[in-house]
């Protein structure tokens, strides 16, 4: 369906493919250290936008059917200069055997009319109103939605049934935007008038993932097509990939119907939807983090990278920086060997998804930073998704302390 609706992407999954055969070719086994190759080539995340706790418990039941759980919070309204109006959460997997499976992720936004810096009290008081009477996910797609999470499952016609409802639910809607409001709104953010200036919600991208970003940045440069000005993340280096490392295509002109304030029916386009594709690298524990958000503070290059973190996995683990699980296999003889791997990172970085967010917007937008932001956190999100909010960090730690404790049990020792 997104392929269909932006053909910009198909070229981004074939120069995507092409890239990770050559890194394949030319690195072998060690290509593979971050995820299988069928993995990898699966795997995407996707980026969606609501408006109201509401329906972002409606999006949490439609995710929950897929097994799909609310892991961290993200304040994007003032994550460096660029700012949006959202809080921000992901829906995946959340165990190790489930993510090889099913590798995806919906990074998932709500607006926060509330917010001062960014909307009026009349204007909040209007956009509420239009949010409030909209519906976006209709009441037998959610029935079958609440059926598969409770019975872990759908059988047959209804499984179809419900992955119709739920593609159509996230396709770029038809109907007429009212061209006076979704303007108004587009004044104060662009992101705001994407989620409530028209009645319906999309797929704002989906990203596949690259076993070399540089490469993939330069052959779609080459192919033409531009690129926002950076990679957004860690630079490129000698020593272990970390985190995330992303990148874009310029959102391109998307024909939509508009009606004018005189009640005419006006082709137009917008400039909402991009292309982005990342790469992902080792999960780092709560000390690597911090030591991250103050390298990137300093400036992305690799000099402050060398400063900052070890150029080899051991040094990682010796500094406590990433996460690492143990695997007790067998050495061919009989005798058992304990292998060291990486954990992938798994989620998002709020400083490159505002980077992503605004490299792509062409309008400024307005932002009163004397008035004072509504109080938003991962508690006040939980409350509004009716869930509980994963935290990343205790997820990656469980995943390793599971690991340690099989390999103790399988070597007969007891664990660390
Ligand atoms: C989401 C932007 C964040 C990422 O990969 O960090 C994001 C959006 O544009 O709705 O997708
Ligand atoms: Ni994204």
């Amino acid at each position: 369906m997104y392929g269909r609706e932006v053909p910009a992407y198909t070229t981004l999954l074939e120069v995507s493919h092409d890239v990770n055969a050559d890194v394949v070719r030319a690195r072998g086994a060690d290509a593979e250290r971050l995820g299988s190759i069928d993995r990898v080539t699966a795997e995407r995340h996707g980026a969606i936008r609501v408006g109201t706790p509401a329906e972002l418990q409606q999006v949490a039941r439609i995710f929950g059917a897929m097994g799909m759980h609310p892991v961290g919070f993200y304040d994007l309204r003032d994550a460096s200069s660029s700012s949006v109006p959202v809080i921000s959460t992901a829906f995946r997997p959340i165990d190790r055997a489930e993510l090889a499976r099913n590798p995806f992720r919906v990074f998932t936004s709500m607006l926060v009319p509330s917010d001062r810096r960014f909307f009026s009290a009349d204007l909040q008081a209007r956009l509420e109103t239009f949010l409030d009477a909209r519906t976006l996910f209709g009441p037998e797609l959610l029935a079958l939605a609440d059926r598969a999470e409770a019975d872990g499952g759908l059988a047959g016609d209804d499984a179809a049934e419900f992955l119709r409802l739920a593609t159509a639910a996230f396709e770029l809607g038809r109907e007429p935007v009212d061209q006076a409001w979704y303007r108004e709104l587009e004044a104060v953010s662009a992101v705001a008038a994407d989620i409530g200036g028209v009645p319906s919600t999309h797929i704002n991208h989906l990203t596949p993932r690259v076993l070399d970003i540089d490469d993939l940045y330069a052959r779609m440069e080459a192919r033409g097509i531009t690129m926002i000005d950076a990679i957004q993340g860690p630079p490129l280096w000698e020593g272990p990939d970390v985190l995330l490392r992303q990148t874009s295509f310029r959102a391109l002109a998307e024909p939509r119907t508009f009606r004018t304030p005189d009640g005419d029916v006006v082709q137009d386009s917008l400039r909402v939807r991009f292309g982005e594709v990342e790469a992902r690298g080792i999960a780092l524990t709560r000390e690597g983090r911090a030591r991250y958000d103050a390298a990137i503070a300093e400036g992305a290059t690799p000099e402050v990278w060398r400063r900052t973190f070890p150029d080899t996995e051991a040094g990682l683990v010796e500094q406590g920086l990433g996460w690492f699980t143990y695997e007790v296999t067998d050495d061919g003889a009989g005798a058992p060997v304990v292998r060291r791997e990486p954990v992938v990172y798994e989620d998002f970085l709020p400083r490159s998804a505002a980077g992503i967010f605004q490299s792509n917007l062409t309008e400024e937008g307005s932002k009163d930073a004397s008035q004072a932001g509504a109080e938003r956190d991962a508690d006040w999100m939980a409350g509004a998704v009716g869930r509980e909010l994963h935290d990343p960090f205790d997820l990656y730690a469980a995943q390793v302390a599971a690991s340690l404790a099989a390999a103790a049990h399988r070597l007969g020792v007891a664990p660390e």
